[in-house]
């Protein structure tokens, strides 16, 4: 039984990214390349070649060291038992809330990179982590300091 259909037999459910390329990816990369996305029982396969372009945005250890300071300065927290980022927005009412998630959602769609967020009428709680590598990336870096800018 090939690996998808035994993974898919196990009730997870897989989305496949296959590189334009079609490089193959050997079974064990396969298996090695299946980032599960955490509390959502998905799960994004890529291949080698789209593994290794993602990979190269993962923060490196300088890298957090010196993109992180700024947004724990300005409130963003990094979670306890995840490598992602946490921050809630509070605004005037929940018009200026959606107005703020209308522009980070269209920010979101051109860099093909989505938070997770949770919206109560003025508040916004959000996450952001990348799927593909498991943790963060530059991709978060970039969209919590348009997050900061655009709700000012
Ligand atoms: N958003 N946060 C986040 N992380 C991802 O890996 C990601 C995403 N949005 C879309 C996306 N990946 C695309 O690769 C889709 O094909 C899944």
């Amino acid at each position: 039984m090939s690996l998808c259909r035994s993974l898919y037999k196990a009730g997870s459910l897989i989305a496949i990214h296959f590189h334009p390329s079609g490089s193959s990816v050997p079974r064990a990369r396969l298996a090695a390349a299946i980032n599960v996305i955490p509390h959502t029982g998905f799960a994004t396969v890529a291949t080698a070649s789209t593994s290794k372009r993602k990979m190269a945005d993962k923060l490196t250890q300088e890298e957090r060291d010196t993109l992180l300071q700024p947004l724990l300065q300005s409130g963003w927290k990094v979670q306890a038992n995840r490598d992602a980022i946490e921050k809630e927005f509070k605004f005037k009412d929940f018009n200026e809330a959606f107005g703020f998630m209308s522009r980070v959602a269209l920010l979101a769609e051109k860099m093909d990179h989505h938070p997770e967020w949770f919206n109560v009428y003025n508040k916004l709680q959000v996450t952001l982590s990348s799927h593909d590598v498991n943790g963060l990336s530059k991709r978060d870096i970039r969209m919590a300091k348009f997050m900061d800018t655009a709700s000012k």
